[in-house]
Parts: structure tokens; sequence; C-alpha cells
């Protein structure tokens, strides 16, 4: 509890700082984002920015802490001093993205660090949380084109502003045609963003193919929504922020008190036993909790 008060009172002291960059990567698992970030991170410090990287990383779950499988695959951004790596657990959360990451998000910021890079699980609702804490969302894709667009969901695919097909080194061939497949399928899709068209460029950390040219579109993409439109951005992204962080904490706070009362067992095992609805059950303990359904609306 300690802790979370001196949390609270470094995270009050962050301003904003609407001039940073923040960019979402996302993609399934394997597709390279790591590997992405790596080449990418040591590109944009060598352009004097300095980078900090949120990854969260699935494999985590099992060893309760990805500090060392992220860091061995971003070997030297990690070891760079104008970069940050934090690879953090993501099994605190079921969405992927741990809470905190749009905390840690600020503490960078203030920190000095004007790039911010996310790195998704890539899976679910983990693009959708960090779509919406960024300037800037980037789609990771492999070049086995056909099938649907590799099964993207639509969804995703709309809420990018750049599309990065990897691993171009392998086949050419098959870049190409993943690449031809995504533009047909972006004309029928509603656009990420406004007086923008997404690029889809082919990548590859391997040849370094393609790594200038995301860095130009990255360039270009900050210069075209400037600091006006990314300020009105980053307020609407603070407000949905505090309906969430309204939500869960209210949420937690609630059902701690529901689950401290005294009737709250006996409630639970009649309703399990069938004896009582849930729903009655449910407010009865809020009748007892002397909260109302009424009071809620
Ligand atoms: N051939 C080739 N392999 C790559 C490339 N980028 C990543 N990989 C490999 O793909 C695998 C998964 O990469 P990783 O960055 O960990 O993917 P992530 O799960 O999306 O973060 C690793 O074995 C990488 O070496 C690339 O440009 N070309
Ligand atoms: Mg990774």
């Amino acid at each position: 509890m300690q802790d979370r008060e001196l949390a609270y009172d470094l995270l009050a002291q962050c301003k904003p700082h609407d001039h940073t960059w923040r960019i979402g990567i996302t993609g399934p698992p394997g597709v390279g984002k790591s590997s992405f970030v790596e080449v990418f991170g040591q590109l944009l410090v060598s352009k004097g920015r300095r980078v900090a990287v949120l990854a969260v990383d699935p494999s985590s779950t099992r060893t309760g802490g990805s500090i060392l499988g992220d860091k061995v695959r971003m070997p030297q951004l990690s070891l760079d001093d104008r970069a940050f790596v934090r690879p953090s657990p993501s099994r605190a959360c079921l969405g992927g993205v741990t809470p905190t990451t749009r905390d840690a998000i600020l503490l960078c910021e203030e920190a000095g660090y004007d790039t911010i890079l996310i790195e998704t699980v890539g899976v679910g609702q983990s693009e959708i949380e960090v779509a919406s804490m960024v300037d800037m969302f980037m789609l990771l894709v492999l070049p086995t084109a056909g099938d649907e667009v590799q099964g993207i969901k639509r969804g995703i695919m709309e809420m990018a502003h750049a599309i990065l097909v990897t691993k171009s080194d392998i086949d050419d061939g098959a870049t190409q045609r993943a690449r031809a497949i995504l533009r047909s399928s972006l004309q029928f899709m509603v656009p990420s963003a406004e007086q923008w068209s997404v690029p889809i460029q082919p990548i590859s950390v391997f040849s370094q193919l393609g790594i200038d040219e995301t860095m130009a579109c990255v360039e270009d993409f900050f210069d075209v929504r400037r600091l006006h439109a990314r300020a009105s951005l980053r307020t609407e992204q603070r407000r949905s922020w505090f309906e969430t962080a309204m939500h869960q904490e209210l949420m937690n706070l609630l059902l701690a008190r529901a689950a401290s009362t005294a009737i709250f067992s006996e409630i639970r095992e009649q309703s399990v036993a069938g004896v009582l609805p849930p729903t009655v059950a449910v407010h009865r303990l809020l009748a007892h909790l002397e909260l109302t359904i009424s009071e809620q609306l």
C-alpha cells in the first residue's frame, strides 16, 4: 500500500509531453516484432531520439518475468545508454498489456524519453488496448500471403497506420503477393487516419531492407499529424483512460467490499446450489452493502 502511494506521488508529478512519439507495434507471435524494435530502436537512437521500449512478452507467464527473454532479443538496444528497455510480464492481465503500461509511458516521458515503442503480445484484445495509448500503430505481418490476409482481423487492419511485411529477405515473390493482397483488402476498409495513406512496406532486419523507408514513413506520419492533432488525440485518450481507470478501481473496490461482508459466502453458496438465482443473490448482496440497483442508474 505504501508503495502504491509512492507510485501515485511520482505519477502526479508527470506532466503531459504531447510532442513525444508513441508507437505501438503489433502482429502475431514470431512475426519479428522484437527483432524490428531492436533494429528500428537503434536507428531512432542514431537520429538523436531517446527511445523507451515497453515490451510485453507472453513467454514471461512461464518464467514469471521476461527480463532475460526480451533483453536477449534486443541485445544491442538494451545495452545502449540512450535507450531503455522494459519488458514486463503479461501475466498480470488478460489483455496482454499490463494495466500499468500507460503509467509506464508517462514515467518514461517524464524521464526524457521522446520515443516510446510498445510491443504487444499480438493476441486479441491487447492490440486494441495498445492502439488506444499510442499515436501511431504498426502492424507486422508475415509474407505468407493468401487465406483472407492471414486471418488478420479487419478491426486490427483498420487501426494500422503502417503495415510492415516482415522477413522479406526470404521470398520476394511471396512478399510482393502479400503486399498486393493487403493493398486490395485495405481499399475496402475504413482509413485509420485522415489525410494518410497506409503504406505497406516490406522489411527485413537481416538485410536491412525497408528500414530506412519505415523511418521516413514514421517521420512523415508525425509530420502530417502535427502537434495540434496529436494533442487532441491524447486528450481523447486521457478521457477514455479515466473511464477505464474508474471502472477498474471501482470494480476492485466493490468486489473487495462485497467479498468481505459476513453474508457473502452464504449468499454465494445459495446461488451456486440453485436455491437463490444469481440475479437475486447479487441484488441481496448489493442491498446488504446499501448499494441498490436504482442507485447505480
Ligand atoms: N529471415 C528473417 N527472419 C527474421 C526476421 N526478423 C525476425 N526474424 C526471425 O523470426 C523469429 C521471431 O522473431 P521475434 O522478433 O522474436 O518475433 P516476435 O515474436 O514478433 O517478437 C526469430 O527467430 C527471428 O530471428 C527477418 O527480417 N528475416
Ligand atoms: Mg517479441
